[in-house]
This record gives structure tokens, C-alpha cells and sequence, in this order.
């Protein structure tokens, strides 16, 4: 067992009859394909595949029962047809009805790199890119491409960004763009559309202009003429994604222009093929005060200035993707400008391809967060898919943890943050935990190593624990590296992940420092961002600011985020901040062991081979978790200088230790303190 086949694990099918209309296409041809040989109903079954137009069913949604799939789209009819397929498979009743997309759009954004590199990548290099005979399409390439986009499709994922944000002008190159139309190809049986990430100053870069200042003539013609040979090999190319002005990247404010005049040009140059452009919030420079209030100060000044096939696309939180943030101010603050959520499914900060991390409760946290923008339940998404406000087009992001690894994601259980991020941009209100046991079942289920297990057996020794393991596994990571609202206080010396609230080498930015983030000084800890202080609070809606600013309403997981507060002061639980923090860092300790207990015993359950990886990244994750409370604990007791109380572990490293081992070259592991 290799974990290749990700949810979709092969199954014996009954026979099945298709009707299908009579449409020479490929859509319904692979819809077609998978009933067969997937079918788990009635044997003999006859199934209808119904294109129709229907006013109830939008976007690509479907209208589904025990055998029939209705459909506006051939996409619908696919995804209505996996919808079918699943419930069958994990034995969901089929309740006849309609299931709609909450967005439009729904899309991986690659961050890899034309030299097969990835960026905050975890799961090996590149599917779509490599070093060596970068250009050259072989059948491998081919198949692995039609793994993914099946992949894709099966969880309603409708589009892919194959490069990274931080983009390399080359991928508009002639021989670029071959590689790009032969990856389409591979995508578009299974209604997967190809998007680019595009530099700036590509103009000038590949061009040879003087220029890439979004008003000049000549540029404006140099992307008209690029989008057209893009057009002519991807006739359903679905846009571009612009990081521009933005940690060193180039942009329009290069040409004192603003980001709506970039993105409006590139979005009139995209209009005639129906194209979109989305265009990042994700803007911060070293000058301002307070990082997180950057975005807002930009953006908001620019609402309705952008054309409606833009789209602002906004990380969930107002930093930069840390293990807890509160949401993103911009969310339901743009009124006149489609805006999509962007989250990070590759798990950069929240433990690599090493930690157990299941995502799906922190994107849910986000998306239902209330912005009161509009009244109370103007939750993040409901601004964002086009219920609260008018937007022409509605999407929603998520950066993706996909390499060249034969598991694709390197953690057996960084497949359900793929699987998760689809079901959620399908449908957001989904709840985290129904979507993790129908990804156990589909992942694990009918697994080899056990087919003595009785169903009933199966679901109480390790579909409920584990699925409480994954559900748990979120805040784990934030109690032993950022509880209480503490961000972004992770080492940078070894690509984010570890601990480092002392780090930040001579001449750093200041901004990319952890000492920025946690103030912590003897006079206490936190970032002011109250109304005396950065007033960053000011940037949501009441009630919210008002609840953000006290620190007596203000909840205890945002309190460091928005307050810097004495080591003495008193919590809602009656305990000192310190005291609480120490409890906190312990906890996530205490349940990684946890976590380690309940996977032994779903030994039985799982195969040998996804076992043993996931209990060996348990128990380093185990002893990472460790050196995170001792390292953040040892830190701030220098300021607090309180004693760590007695129902946490003591330290087992020490400061000095921990220090070094973050110091590159990185010296062997610490030993423990007798
Ligand atoms: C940061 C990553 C960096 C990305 C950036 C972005 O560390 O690699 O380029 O986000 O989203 O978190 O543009």
C-alpha cells in the first residue's frame, strides 16, 4: 500500500447500464467510465445522465438520485456522478436533491517553479515541472496528470494554477506555453482548467520592453498578443493569478500606478476569451507600522474600482497563514469587488510534511466567522460566494501540497487536507468532521490488513478515534507552538518549521522577525493592536472592534493577536496570562501523546505500510512538539520570570540548546536534560 490511489481506491464494481446523451464528449465519456467501474448500487442497475437546464441547479451543481444525475453542465453530470459513487461507497443515504457549489471557481494554486522546484513544498519536486528536458512530454508525465485532475474532479476541484505566485517570466515563453497545453490536455477530460500564475514585469523580462507600467500602450499590446497565443493552445485557459508589489515581486506601484489599474488591464486583455484575473491581497512592506493592517489600508480606498472578471484574492488571515489567526478585515469590508478566500493547504506552519495537522476546522473557523459587514451571519463565506453582495464571479483558493511523491503529499494524512478543501469550496458549510470520516472511509476502508473487521468493529476501533485524533490535531499545533493569539514566532532558519521566538539574524527586516510578532518584553507579551495601539482593531466591523479591543471579551485564542498584556494578568479561567500560556504549550504536548496511543491501537485497522509512516511522523512530531513548549516556555520566562507551574512538565531542554540547534548548520538533535 503506497497511498497513490489517494480516496479513490479500486473496488469490485456490479454491473451498471448508462444512459448518457448522445454528445461526442469527453466529459460524459469519463462520467460514463467511472459509473462502471466504480458502480456499488443494484446490480443491473440503469443510470440516467441527464444535461438539462433546471433555474434550481447552478454553476456546475447537479440534481441527483438513486439513478439519475441531472445536470445544466457536463461537469455537473461528473461531479454528480462522483457524488453518487461516494455515497454509495462510504453508505450515505441517498436523499434525492440538489447539491450546488457555494463557488464558482474552485482551485488549487501550485506554487512550483519551471526548475521542478516547489515552494514550501513537502511532497518532492514538481508534477508538472522538472529540471531535465524540462519541455518534453512523456506518457509518465501524462498519466500522472490524469491521476491528478480524476483526483481533482472527484472532490469538484474545477481549476489549477500550475506555477508558483512568486513567478518566473519564462513560463510565457513559447516552449513553456507547449508544456502548458500538453498539461491542459491532460486536465480537461475531467473539467480541470488551466490557469498561470504571470510576473508583472513580464513585458520587460521576456518582452524586451522598457517598460511593464500597466497604461503604457506597448505593454498593454504585449499581453494582448500573449494572451492570444495563449488562447490559440488553451482554448478554455481559465486566467491569470498576479502577486504583484508584493515581497519584492513587481507591480503596478513600480509605475505609480495602483493594483486595480494592474489587474483592470490584464482583466480587459483576458475578457474577450472570458478569462479571469486573480489578484492577490497578499501585500505588506517593512515602512508601516503593522503588518497586518496593511492589506486593508491598500485595498479598501480601491473597492469598485476593479473590473467584475477580477477577482481580490485574500489569504484567510490578515498576516500571513499562521496556525490561528482571526480572519482577514477585507472580508466582507470590499462591497463592490469579488474577493476569494485563499487558504493554504501545503502545510508550512503548520508542520511540513512531519506534523499531523488536519486542516479542515480552521478553514471552517474562518469561513463561518461572523464580519457583521452586512449584519449579523455576514460570515466570511457568505461575503465571499455571492450571497451578502453582487459579484459577477466567486472562487476560492487553496495553496497546494501535491509533489512528485508516490503518495503525492508526503503525510498520509495531508491527503485529507486536499480532499477537505475541495468538499469545503464545494459546499462551505460542510462540517470538518463529516468530511474527515467520509476521508477515512474512502482512504482506509477496504484496506487489505483488514478484512476480518466487522463494519461495526471498524467504526468504533478507528473511524471514531481517529477521526477525534484529526479533528484535535489543528489545535494541537496551535497549543504547543501559538496559543493565545502568539503568531508567527516559528524559526525561519529551517523553512518555518521549529521554534524560534528569538529569532531574527543582524540586519533582518524587522517584519520577518518573531520579536515583531510577540513583543515580549518584562512589562508582558502581545501585540498591541487595540485602539491606543495599532488600532488595527478599527479595521472590523462592530461588534467586533469594540469585542477585539477589551481584553475582557475579547476570546482567550485572539487575545496575544490583539493585546499585549502583563504576565500577571488575570484570565477568564482565574489563572495568570503566564500560567495559562504554560497550561496551554503542555496541552498540545500531552496531545500528541495522545495522539500516538490512539494510532497504536488502530493498528489492526490500517495496512503496515500507512501505519508505520504515520506512527514514525507521530513520534518525531512527538518530540518536535516538545522542544516547541520548551523552547517557547524557557524563551519568554526570561521576561516573565515566573516559575512554569507545576502541572506542566518540566523542561526537558534548555534554552541555550535549543538555540543552537536552530543556528545553522543545524548541530545533531539536543540531548534531553537528565
Ligand atoms: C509566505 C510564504 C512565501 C510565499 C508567500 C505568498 O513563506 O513562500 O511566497 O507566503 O503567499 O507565507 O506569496
Amino acid at each position: 500500500e503506497d497511498g497513490h490511489q489517494l480516496w479513490l481506491r479500486p473496488h469490485a464494481a456490479t454491473p451498471v447500464t448508462v444512459v448518457a446523451p448522445a454528445k461526442n464528449s469527453v466529459l460524459l465519456a469519463t462520467a460514463r467510465q467511472e459509473l462502471q467501474q466504480g458502480w456499488q448500487g443494484r446490480a443491473g442497475a440503469t443510470v440516467t445522465l441527464a444535461l438539462k437546464k433546471d433555474k434550481a441547479i447552478r454553476y456546475d451543481g447537479f440534481r441527483l438520485s438513486t439513478q439519475s444525475v441531472q445536470a445544466n453542465t457536463e461537469r455537473g453530470i461528473l461531479y454528480g456522478v462522483y457524488e453518487l459513487l461516494r455515497r454509495q461507497q462510504t453508505g450515505q443515504a441517498l436523499a434525492d436533491g440538489i447539491s450546488n457549489p457555494s463557488y464558482e471557481h474552485r482551485l488549487l494554486n501550485h506554487w512550483d517553479n519551471p526548475d521542478g522546484s516547489v515552494e514550501r513544498g513537502y511532497a518532492g519536486q514538481s508534477i508538472f515541472w522538472r529540471k531535465d528536458s524540462a519541455l518534453v512530454v512523456t506518457k509518465r508525465d501524462q498519466k500522472l496528470w490524469q491521476e491528478y485532475a480524476r483526483a481533482n474532479a472527484s472532490i469538484g476541484i474545477n481549476g489549477s494554477v500550475l506555477n508558483n505566485v512568486n513567478a518566473s517570466p519564462l513560463i510565457l515563453s513559447a516552449e513553456y506555453l507547449g508544456r502548458v497545453k500538453a498539461i491542459a490536455d491532460a486536465l480537461r477530460p475531467y473539467g480541470v482548467k488551466t490557469y498561470l500564475s504571470v510576473k508583472f514585469s513580464s513585458p520587460v523580462l521576456l518582452g524586451g520592453l522598457k517598460t511593464a507600467d500597466p497604461l503604457d500602450p506597448a505593454v498593454i499590446k504585449w499581453w494582448q498578443s500573449k494572451a492570444k497565443e495563449i488562447y490559440q493552445q488553451v482554448p478554455d485557459f481559465g486566467g491569470f493569478l498576479v502577486k504583484a508589489s508584493s515581497e519584492g515581486q513587481p507591480g503596478p506601484q513600480d509605475y505609480g500606478r495602483t493594483h486595480a489599474d494592474g489587474a483592470n488591464m490584464l482583466a480587459d486583455v483576458v475578457r474577450p476569451y472570458g478569462g479571469l484575473v486573480m489578484w492577490r491581497a497578499f501585500v505588506y512592506s517593512p515602512s508601516d507600522k503593522d503588518r497586518a493592517k496593511q492589506a486593508y489600508n491598500e485595498f479598501v480606498p480601491l473597492d469598485g474600482k476593479f473590473r467584475d472578471n477580477v477577482i481580490v484574492q485574500v489569504k484567510n488571515g490578515p498576516v500571513d497563514f499562521q496556525p490561528r489567526e482571526p480572519f482577514s478585515p477585507l472580508f466582507g469590508a470590499l462591497k463592490k469587488t469579488a474577493v476569494m478566500p485563499e487558504f493554504q493547504i501545503t502545510q508550512e506552519y503548520l508542520g511540513h510534511e512531519i506534523d499531523l495537522a488536519y486542516l479542515a476546522p480552521m478553514w471552517e473557523e474562518c469561513l463561518q466567522s461572523d464580519t457583521y459587514q452586512a449584519g449579523p451571519g455576514s460570515t466570511v463565506a457568505r461575503c465571499t460566494d455571492g450571497s451578502v453582495y453582487r459579484q459577477a464571479h466567486s472562487a476560492m483558493a487553496g495553496v497546494s501540497n501535491v509533489g512528485l511523491d508516490t503518495n503525492w503529499t508526503g503525510h498520509d494524512f495531508a491527503q485529507a487536507n486536499w480532499y477537505a478543501f475541495g468538499r469545503l469550496a464545494w459546499n462551505s458549510s460542510t462540517k470538518s468532521a463529516q468530511i474527515a470520516e467520509e476521508w477515512l472511509k474512502l482512504t482506509f476502508q477496504n484496506a487489505a490488513a483488514q478484512p476480518a473487521a466487522s463494519a461495526a468493529d471498524w467504526n468504533a476501533k478507528f473511524l471514531t478515534p481517529v477521526t477525534q485524533l484529526m479533528l484535535a490535531s489543528r489545535e494541537a499545533i496551535v497549543d504547543y507552538s501559538m496559543p493565545m493569539g502568539l503568531h508567527h514566532i516559528m524559526s525561519a532558519t529551517h523553512g518555518h518549521y521549529g521554534p524560534g521566538p528569538w529569532w531574527g539574524p543582524p540586519g533582518m527586516r524587522a517584519d520577518w522577525t518573531p520579536p515583531y510578532y510577540h513583543q515580549a518584553a518584562a512589562n508582558g507579551v502581545g501585540f498591541d493592536r487595540t485602539k491606543t495601539g495599532s488600532d488595527a482593531v478599527s479595521q472590523y466591523h462592530e461588534p467586533l472592534a469594540s469585542q477585539f479591543n477589551d481584553p475582557a471579551t475579547c476570546p482567550d485564542q485572539y487575545l496575544l493577536w490583539f493585546h499585549h498584556l502583563p504576565w500577571d494578568f488575570k484570565m477568564k479561567s482565574g489563572r495568570t496570562l503566564w500560567d495559562e500560556l504554560a497550561l496551554h504549550y503542555d496541552r498540545g504536548v500531552q496531545q500528541v501523546r495522545q495522539f500516538q496511543r490512539t494510532w497504536d491501537q488502530a493498528q489492526p485497522y490500517v495496512d503496515a505500510e500507512r501505519f508505520g509512516a504515520v506512527q514514525n511522523k507521530l513520534r518525531t512530531q512527538s518530540g518536535n512538539a516538545v522542544m516547541w513548549k520548551d523552547a517557547c516556555l524557557l524563551y519568554f520566562q526570561q521576561f516573565s520570570r515566573m516559575p512554569i507551574p507545576a502541572a506542566v512538565e518540566p523542561p526537558m531542554h534548555t534554552l541555550e540548546a535549543l538555540i543552537i540547534y536552530d543556528t545553522p548548520p543545524r548541530p545533531p538533535r539536543p540531548a534531553r536534560q537528565p
